[in-house]
């Protein structure tokens, strides 16, 4: 439903591309950035692994966002409502989710504005003529920026600003970056501000693994599609039929990792970078993180980073948390 996140405040541009390869396969473990996933290609992917039945992140937060949509509104929008008021989005993607948001907003006769941000100006295109056509009486100021830049731009208007990061994007940083993440964040807010953030929750572990390698092999695809453009981008000659998808969940850390598994020695060329990596049988590439959270860590994570929690909606079956927090 959402698409592409950019799992940081800066995101490279992708003439950085050459460079993060390089210092990445030159790394031990050797490790790609999943923001590389997300090409026309990958996006597509995405949408496709968001409709899987293994994977129940994106369908939870939709129910969990429909069913709370009056109290998470609340929480959101400011107690007067003459006071301006702006609803941000990072990485919004196709805004399926925000819609319900938006729309019951709208419906309650809430005055706001709605600006999503993303780096990539074709993302933000399609969304906007979505919204144009779904909710033409939503006042749209998309941004295409990172989201630091974004920040700080809206911070300097008056008004209550309220930040959507949904989707457990969170979960693709490591637990330090996490951290410098939200501080960054935080940073330019001021205590009228709120934050929601999706986070997905720790559970039987089976199931978290089977949505991380689903029986169609959709997310196989999805992480090999790196390879093919890195083989378009780079001019590489990964052989596609020489690497495995492996993904593991570790219920002691929450980490669900991805792999992309060498399964013979091999040599890559890569014609842009004028250099070869080798490949060791059974080698991998660290690709991705997913981590799973838990109340506690998710309260950890918001008082180390100066932030309350204010409201914690979760479904029934408690597979995910969209967490209301306040400077
Ligand atoms: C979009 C980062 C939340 O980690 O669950 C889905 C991406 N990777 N299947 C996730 C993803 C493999 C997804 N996020």
């Amino acid at each position: 439903m959402s698409a592409s996140p950019a799992p940081t405040l800066s995101p490279v541009a992708s003439s950085d591309l050459a460079r993060h390869v390089t210092e990445g396969l030159r790394r031990s473990p050797k490790t790609l950035s999943s923001m590389y996933f997300y090409d026309d290609a990958g996006s597509e992917l995405f949408q496709q692994i968001m409709a899987l039945p293994e994977y129940y992140p994106t369908r939870t937060e939709f129910g969990l966002l429909q069913a709370h949509q009056e109290a998470i509104g609340r929480a959101l929008r400011p107690a007067d409502p003459a006071e301006p008021f702006f609803l941000l989005e990072l990485g919004a993607g196709d805004g399926l989710k925000t819609k319900i948001l938006l729309r019951h907003l709208l419906e309650t006769g809430a005055r706001f504005t709605y600006v999503p941000v993303d780096i990539s100006a074709a993302a933000l295109d399609g969304l906007v003529a979505s919204l144009q056509q779904e909710l033409p009486a939503l006042q749209v100021e998309p941004q295409v920026s990172d989201y630091s830049t974004a920040l700080t731009l809206m911070a300097a208007r008056p008004g209550r600003k309220a930040v959507l990061f949904l989707g457990s994007n969170i979960g693709n940083f490591l637990p330090a970056d996490r951290h410098a993440f939200l501080q960054q964040l935080t940073r330019p807010l001021s205590a009228n501000d709120r934050l929601l953030i999706g986070f997905d929750l720790q559970k039987d572990p089976r199931q978290i693994r089977a949505a991380y390698d689903d029986a169609q092999g959709v997310t196989a695809a999805f992480n090999l599609n790196l390879l093919t453009r890195l083989n378009r981008e780079l001019d590489a000659d990964f052989d596609l039929a020489a690497w495995q998808h492996y993904t593991d969940y570790d219920p002691l850390s929450g980490a669900v990792r991805s792999f992309l598994v060498s399964t013979r020695r091999q040599q890559v060329a890569f014609g842009a970078l004028q250099h070869r990596v080798e490949f060791e049988a059974w080698e991998v590439i660290h690709t991705e993180n997913s981590y799973k959270f838990t109340r506690h860590l998710i309260e950890q994570l918001a008082t180390d980073a100066g932030l309350q929690v204010q409201h914690f909606f979760t479904d029934e079956h408690d597979y995910f948390a969209d967490v209301v927090l306040a400077p």
